[in-house]
């Protein structure tokens, strides 16, 4: 409100005081108080009035009396805001989300009061909930912001339209006014997108077997900026095991190598690896699309045996001289239950058999007490695949001297047998020369 002033209310309270008969000459004090509360923002400003009056023309002779009259004045909201302009105007890029465009607003009422605090609406042009207006509490205007990003390639213009209210409501014979909606045009630019492959991720499931240059899928992108006429060219991003490679101009994927689900690039079966799309924009854009091979376990590894050394006393009294385990990278069923055998008994007495613990261990057992030396014991492992795969190796036994705790196990023995290995070989490879010759 705020142009109500002292004289206008100071003369309401004298309108009946005349026809009180005296001569009246008023001098009045006024001591105006303004009580302000700082924790009560809009406090109705109080004027206390002390009034004297004196007859007799005022002289010193005269009566006189005095009274206060306290006056409360609401301050009044007979103001609507009003919107400088009919029409605001805003451009954005597609994508883009924040305060496009300020709207500003006059309000007669007094500044920082629910009177001329403004709310804003959007009031039509918002189907999708893409714009949301606040109020800027410093400057009361309406910052109108993009929260979902726009597509130009959808629509390239938007028409909002805003209304503005105050905080409190308007007094009862005044109303908003056509000042108080305006139109926001806005204008959305085009940006140029990376492309965008569908789907994504992609997935494909694939025997681990399959041979080089096998097809894996073709990837599908395509761009969004579908008022451009670009092209797409397709690259390998991220293949972490170096398998596979794309058809730049249609997105064919092969492979350029052996798929391998034992691979520690693998996790659970998956390979993943990233393809990129550019587009043919200046600059480019990119998107990146990403790929699950999900991997068929096929048989393709031996079992493994452990331990691959042993070590018994000469006069050990327990002949059961090692657990054999055996372990495969494979799943089932191409892994255990599997078979223990000795491959083939050298010299013409059997020294050792081998017996079936559970489906992954055996035990080794000598059939009498042996000499100190190094033995190599045969031993194939084979797995349950289909076809099963063997693994044919060797325990190394030493069969020791054991005085007290200590075990001597002559590592010459075991010197003098590596020793002959070499010699034979050198000796055969040496033969096949000589024969060659
Ligand atoms: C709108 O006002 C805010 C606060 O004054 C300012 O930071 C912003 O840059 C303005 N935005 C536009 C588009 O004018
Ligand atoms: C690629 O994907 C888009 C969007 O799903 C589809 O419209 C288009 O037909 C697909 N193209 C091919 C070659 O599959
Ligand atoms: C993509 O091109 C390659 C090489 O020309 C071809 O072998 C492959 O079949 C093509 N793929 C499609 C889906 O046309
Ligand atoms: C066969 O088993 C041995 C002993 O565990 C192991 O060292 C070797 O790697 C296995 N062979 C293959 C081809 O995996
Ligand atoms: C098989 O036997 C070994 C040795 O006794 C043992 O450690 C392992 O737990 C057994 N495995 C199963 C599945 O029973
Ligand atoms: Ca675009
Ligand atoms: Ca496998
Ligand atoms: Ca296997």
């Amino acid at each position: 409100m705020g142009e109500i002033g002292i004289p206008k209310v100071a003369t309401f309270p004298f309108q009946n005081w005349p026809q009180m008969g005296y001569v009246i000459s008023v001098v009045f004090f006024f001591s105006l108080t303004f009580y302000f509360f700082f924790f009560q923002t809009m406090e109705s400003p109080k004027y206390e009035l002390v009034i004297e009056a004196k007859d007799m023309g005022g002289m010193d002779v005269g009566l006189t009396g005095t009274a206060t009259a306290t006056i409360l004045i609401d301050d009044k909201n007979d103001h609507a805001p009003e919107f400088t302009k009919k029409e605001f105007q805003a451009t954005v890029k597609e994508g883009v989300t924040g305060v496009i465009v300020n709207l500003t607003v006059g309000d007669r009422d007094d500044p920082a009061t629910g009177a001329w605090r403004a709310v804003y609406s959007i009031i039509n042009g918002n189907p999708g909930q893409s714009f949301e207006i606040h109020t800027n509490p410093q400057t009361n205007e309406g910052m109108l912001s993009v929260v979902k990003p726009l597509d130009y390639e959808i629509s390239a213009f938007h028409t909002l339209l805003i209304k503005v209210e105050n905080e409190d409501p308007l007094i009862p014979d005044i109303t908003y006014g056509p000042s108080s909606t305006a139109t926001v045009q806005i204008t959305v630019e085009d940006v140029n997108e990376g492309p965008v492959f569908h789907p994504n991720p992609m997935a494909v499931t694939k025997q681990e077997n399959i041979p080089v240059g096998s097809v894996v899928l073709t990837v599908n992108a395509t761009d969004p900026d579908t008022l451009q006429h670009q092209t797409i060219r397709y690259s390998v991003y991220k293949d972490p095991a170096g398998w596979l490679e794309i058809n730049p101009t249609n997105g064919t994927v092969g492979t350029t190598a052996v798929l391998d689900r034992e691979s520690p690039f693998v996790h659970n079966n998956v390979y993943t690896a990233l393809f990129l799309a550019i587009d043919s924009g200046n600059p480019p854009a990119t998107g990146t699309g990403t790929l699950h091979i999900t991997l068929e376990d096929v048989n393709d590894n031996v079992p493994s045996l452990y331990p691959t050394l042993a070590k018994v006393c000469d006069d050990a009294k327990d002949l059961r001289v090692v657990v054999l385990g055996a372990s495969d990278k494979d799943l089932h069923p191409n892994t255990d239950p599997f078979k223990f055998e000795l491959s083939k008994q050298s010299g013409p007495e059997k020294l050792w058999r081998i017996n079936r613990l559970n489906n992954t261990h055996a035990q080794v057992i000598l059939l009498q007490n042996l000499k100190k030396a190094n033995y190599n014991i045969p031993i194939s492992v084979t797995d349950s695949g289909k076809p099963p795969l063997t693994n044919t190796t060797e325990l190394r036994l030493q069969v020791c001297t054991c005085k007290k705790s200590k075990m001597d196990c002559s590592a010459s023995d075991a010197l003098h047998i590596s020793l002959t290995l070499i010699l034979l070989s050198l000796l055969s490879l040496f033969c096949k020369c000589f024969a060659q010759l």
